[in-house]
């Protein structure tokens, strides 16, 4: 944070958001092209459209009856995918609903990401090993846990790092901004990343704040503040390392607004025709995140067309596969929802299932 003094009037200026890889494929920002290898680039891309193809997947799962809740992700496979590749296994992730994929790349079974959509309480399983909680509904709790966690984490001296992720409407909750204030306060090792994809279901950013950006409100947290190019994975793989870096050296939290754009509906029951027009979402699938690295990495002679058209068919076989295994998991009881909630069932809730039964 600067120390210099200012005249008396609080004022702020409005910034520009990182990029590094612009959306024909060119390096734009040489000092922050993140340090990944061949190898590496390659998984990066393999995620990106493993992501996309099993979004178009549940997208029509949906719609056929088999999943429950499911909220699109398509365009935004650069916040998802890039910023969970800059994490350690052993950070912590909080998401919201939209966040499935950080949460599946981070360990979580696909099947159980099913399952949960389904509203079977086997999808909120979590292995042990897998640093995750399942996703909230409601908007900025997860924002909460994950000040919460990383509380614990400075409490106990522990080289770990939480990180949370919100819409630009989750950064006008109430809880959103308490857990900026603690984090600030407590200078905890936490990473508030807002995927700023422009709406609120049908508000538009235009009406969410009058704020210069997201990243702007950090400045009254007293926490460090960046705002980058959500469709740029690199710029988003960079944000993060940054963040993370500091954090585990003591230097606080960060908060990541990343400019994006969900290419679907915001959800299964929404039409995006009310409220964007065809131009808008023509000119955001001109920045799309996946086609950008394709270019970079077939300059570099390490991507084909072939390339994506085998991740795809790999992509649906899995979620053909995983499916299947979500579908043929035992049907959810009361009496097996009551049994999973604690190790030892407490007495009252013997009591209420005896009842049921
Ligand atoms: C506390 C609370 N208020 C309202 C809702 C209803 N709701 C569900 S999604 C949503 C919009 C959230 O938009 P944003 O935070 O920008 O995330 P996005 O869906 O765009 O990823 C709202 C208002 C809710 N789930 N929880």
């Amino acid at each position: 944070m600067s120390k210099s003094r200012v005249p008396y009037e609080v004022y702020t200026e409005e910034v520009e958001a990182l990029s590094v890889l612009s959306p024909d494929g060119e390096i734009v920002n040489k000092d922050k092209v993140p340090n990944l290898s061949d190898d590496q680039l390659k998984e990066l891309m393999y995620r990106m459209v493993f992501t996309r193809t099993w979004d178009e997947r549940a997208i029509n799962l949906g719609r056929q009856g088999r999943l429950g809740f499911y909220a699109p992700v398509s365009g935004q496979e650069a916040t998802m995918v890039g910023s969970q590749f800059a994490l350690d296994k052993k950070d912590f992730i909080c998401p919201g609903y939209r966040d499935m994929p950080q949460l599946v790349w981070h360990g979580l079974p696909l099947y159980q990401a099913f399952l949960y959509s389904r509203g079977h309480q086997h999808g909120g399983q979590i292995p042990e090993d897998v640093n995750v909680l399942m996703p909230q509904i409601i908007i900025g709790a997860q924002v909460l846990h994950a000040m919460g966690i990383a509380m614990g984490y400075k409490l106990k001296k522990q080289q770990q790092v939480a990180i949370t992720y919100t819409g630009d409407g989750g950064s006008s909750e109430g809880d959103f901004y308490e857990a900026l204030n603690f984090a600030g306060v407590y200078k905890l090792p936490v990473i508030f990343f807002v995927q700023n994809n422009g709406y609120a279901i049908t508000t538009p950013f235009s009406k969410q704040t009058a704020a210069l950006s997201i990243a702007h409100k950090a400045v009254a947290a007293g926490i460090r503040g960046v705002k980058i190019d959500g469709m740029d994975v690199f710029a988003v793989i960079s944000a993060v390392e940054e963040a993370r870096e500091r954090a585990l050296k003591g230097e606080g939290a960060t908060l990541i607004e990343a400019v994006t754009y969900r290419y679907r509906p915001h959800s299964l029951s929404d039409d995006t025709s009310k409220y964007r027009t065809k131009e808008e979402e023509g000119e955001w699938s001109e920045k799309d995140p996946i086609a950008r690295l394709a270019k970079y990495l077939e300059k570099k002679g390490l991507w084909t067309e072939e390339d994506t058209a085998r991740v795809k068919e790999e992509a649906k076989a899995t979620v053909n596969e995983q499916i299947k295994k979500a579908e043929q998991t035992e049907k959810m009881t009361i009496p097996g929802l009551i049994d999973s909630m604690f190790e030892t069932t407490p007495k009252h809730l013997e009591e209420q299932k005896a009842d049921f039964q």
